[in-house]
């Protein structure tokens, strides 16, 4: 028997602090079952790893969210990528793998550091500020949309379809209804931003063309490709390096010992991935009975994957609650794990680390000036507003 656990990962009050749930899901047993939204649930790290490696069995075509996509209508046409299987998946991941290639993100990177290195500058000594807007959400809108060649005007909508994209992946609740409300100008741009004619040459946007050119998927694919990047590229970048910022502020200590040895920075921003639980679930679906642990999920069962949870397994991190820049983080399943992994993870990382980097030399202490708020979403761990101060060095 699957043990049933009272929880619904969907409630506000849970969304608001998912950590203080996580402990109840691990313990309930390798699987749970959740009455409350009739699903399976994981939050263990090695059944996480498991299922996201078992892509034939936990398939993501039927939709990565609660809607089962073979009864229920997608709230847009389906990703090729995040909700497509092999042998589709494979075809448009190969070609966006190629496009989103580590060798054009070294050239770009100079440019990246430069520009987060002044806007750093820019707030070091100058008082209370809000982090989100001025850090969080200026440095990835200032390099993101270049890399992917959007036209100038309307960029500031990336981040509104970002939440609803994040929503959607939840019930159909208040906060899918009130970011769809939101967002209406915002999914008629990012429509538009995704035809080869609003893309600027030799962005990234335009290279998923030039393979459709080449006969490696469709132009009808390759615009949706496209909107791959608009839509899982800056609200969780946004995020991530918020939190960022935030564990530094709340872990002084840390800071300190990132600032005497600046060499930890790589393994700084992926103890802030491993910690900070900024995607904190997906889905799969069930594509056949399946055994876990000896415990029987059904064929056509959503599962839902704790993510954030898997990476603060004590079962496999020890304290891991701690945020410890010293710790081996690799192994933790904040881009996901397997033939699904982030797409995109190179860009997040070299984000974190120009705008950590940035700080190191510049900023002796981030003080927290007010409590940080939440900004509630469906799938993310977002942060609303972060007020600090960076004391100068
Ligand atoms: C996509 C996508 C991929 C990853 C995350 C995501 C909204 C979307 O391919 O559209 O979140």
């Amino acid at each position: 028997m699957v043990a049933s656990l009272d929880l619904n990962p969907f409630d506000l009050a849970v969304l608001a602090d998912p950590f203080a749930h996580h402990a109840a899901l691990r313990d309930a047993g390798p699987v749970v079952f959740l009455p409350s939204i009739d699903c399976f649930a994981m939050a263990r790290h090695a059944e996480v790893q498991a299922a996201l490696t078992d892509f034939e069995i936990y398939v993501s075509g039927r939709g990565v969210g609660l809607a089962d996509f073979s009864c229920e209508e997608p709230w847009r046409p389906p990703s090729l990528l995040l909700e497509t299987d092999p042998p589709v998946h494979d075809r448009t991941r190969g070609l966006m793998n190629r496009v989103a290639s580590l060798a054009s993100l070294r050239k770009v990177m100079p440019e990246w550091q430069a520009k987060a290195d002044a806007l750093v500058a820019g707030l070091v000594g100058h008082g209370s500020f809000d982090a989100v807007p001025a850090l969080a959400e200026a440095f990835p809108l200032s390099v993101f949309p270049d890399l992917i060649g959007l036209r100038e005007d309307g960029r500031e909508h990336l981040i509104p379809y970002g939440t609803v994209a994040f929503n959607a992946f939840g019930p159909r609740n208040a906060l899918l209804a009130e970011a769809m409300d939101r967002a209406q100008a915002a999914t008629a741009w990012v429509a538009e931003s995704c035809q080869r004619e609003n893309l600027r040459p030799g962005g990234w946007g335009a290279q998923v063309y030039a393979a459709a050119d080449r006969g490696e998927c469709s132009p009808a694919e390759a615009e949706r490709l496209v909107r791959s990047f608009l839509t899982a590229g800056v609200d969780t970048t946004v995020n991530g390096i918020g939190t960022a910022i935030h564990a530094f502020a709340q872990f002084p200590a840390e800071w300190h010992l990132l600032r005497a040895d600046p060499s930890l920075l790589k393994r700084a921003v992926e103890e802030t991935l491993r910690w900070g639980g900024t995607v904190q679930t997906f889905f799969r679906t069930t594509s056949r009975d399946v055994d876990v642990a000896g415990q029987r999920i059904p064929e056509g069962s959503k599962v839902l994957l704790f993510l954030a949870a898997a990476n603060r397994d004590p079962r496999r991190w020890s304290d891991p609650d701690s945020f410890d820049i010293t710790r081996q983080a690799s192994g933790h399943v904040g881009f996901g794990f397997g033939i699904h992994q982030c797409l995109g993870q190179m860009v997040a990382r070299m984000e974190a680390e120009a705008v950590i980097g940035a700080m190191i030399p510049r900023v002796a202490e981030i003080r927290e000036t007010a409590l940080a708020q939440r900004r509630l979403n469906n799938t993310l761990h977002a942060i609303g507003t972060l007020p600090v101060e960076f004391v100068p060095a």
